[in-house]
């Protein structure tokens, strides 16, 4: 294997796309074409966000989003890259972003209704990080159209279970750029080399841990915290076994869900008894992440149930999570129930 390794390590994202077409779930070449519209905005966005801090363009917009929090310059020029490039080729009828209020039906090229997938993102999650120069993300999620070819898009087409998935990731715009992606066959990771725009394949099937000795959740919201959530943290804290464990927050999702995948561990973002459905939204965020968690040997709740399998009611709906290294997901569970 590791000769296989070595020789999938040269290999191009675009390569890569060519090679297993066969196996994305329909494979028309629709959902390829579709991966490639998101390799292309990632690096558009990439090299923006790479000059934040040498341009007048970090600070709000001044506008707020839909939740009331303040929009950073970057989320806006994200938001509009992928939505245009997405918009630009003909596969899309439909982008749910968190930056906009309604879902976006895309029918300049499509006069008829004839394209099947729609695509959620978070075009810049993480965004607060980025005047203090740590890293973002862009995570994305992507299903096939609900609703009859040749009618408009609605938002049946958007609240689909997690579970109906075809393709989910996200782009981390760290000391790195990567991209990891799943088409419900495994993920796998390809890093940016810049000074050629090119993502080469360095992190084939990507796996979870079983466990790991990583816990991460924003401690600073303790006092709110259920108490199943209480009792977990001490379990992780006290001293037994191979605990306790070390707790690594970075306040941005994608780049604690990647760094948990590579080393094992738990991110954690309950609900609180001010945030009775914690802060990130199940469509943009939670979903996408727990399609990359499940694909990749890892597991994803909200304490009780599995995310892929709740059924959204609104676009920008939030659920707790629980997401990582299978046995701590289940530990973690296990605290909630009992509490
Ligand atoms: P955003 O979509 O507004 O950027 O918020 C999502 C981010 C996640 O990336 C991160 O894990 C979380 O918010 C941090 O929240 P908190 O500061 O409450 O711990
Ligand atoms: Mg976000």
């Amino acid at each position: 294997t590791t000769q296989s390794n070595m020789a999938k390590k040269n290999q191009t994202l675009g390569e890569f796309i060519i090679e297993n077409q066969a196996e994305f779930k329909y494979s028309s070449g629709e959902l390829s074409r579709l991966i490639n519209s998101i390799r292309l905005a990632a690096k558009v966005v990439n090299h923006e966000v790479n000059k934040a801090g040498l341009v007048d363009i970090i600070g709000a917009a001044g506008d707020t989003n839909i939740q009331g929090e303040d929009q950073q310059k970057l989320d806006v020029y994200a938001n509009e890259k992928f939505i245009q490039t997405l918009s630009n080729r003909n596969i899309v009828c439909g982008i749910g972003s968190e930056e906009n209020d309604d879902f976006i039906a895309i029918n300049s090229l499509d006069e008829n209704n004839q394209n099947k997938y729609v695509v959620l993102i978070d075009p810049l999650d993480g965004s607060s990080n980025i005047d203090v120069n740590v890293s973002v993300g862009t995570i994305f999620s992507v299903y096939r159209r609900v609703t009859p070819v040749g009618t408009p898009v609605t938002i049946d087409d958007f609240l689909q279970e997690g579970n109906k998935q075809v393709a989910a990731g996200y782009v981390i715009y760290g000391t790195s750029t990567m991209l990891v992606y799943t088409t419900g066959h495994g993920v796998n990771g390809f890093t940016l080399n810049p000074a050629i725009g090119t993502f080469y394949l360095s992190h084939p099937s990507m796996q979870f841990p079983e466990t790991g000795n990583i816990y991460s959740i924003n401690e600073g919201n303790y006092a709110h915290f259920p108490q199943g959530v209480k009792s977990y943290i001490k379990y992780c804290q006290e001293e037994k076994e191979d605990r306790p464990y070390t707790s690594r927050y970075i306040g941005s999702l994608v780049s604690d869900f990647h760094r948990n995948l590579i080393k094992g561990g738990i991110y954690i973002y309950p609900q609180t008894s001010k945030a009775p459905n914690g802060k990130l939204r199940l469509l943009y965020e939670c979903n996408p992440m727990a399609f990359l968690a499940e694909q990749a040997n890892g597991l994803a709740s909200d304490g009780f149930q599995r995310i892929l399998d709740i059924q959204p009611t609104e676009l920008h709906q939030r659920v707790p999570i629980f997401c990582g290294s299978r046995k701590m997901v289940e530990k973690a569970e296990e605290f909630m129930k009992n509490s």
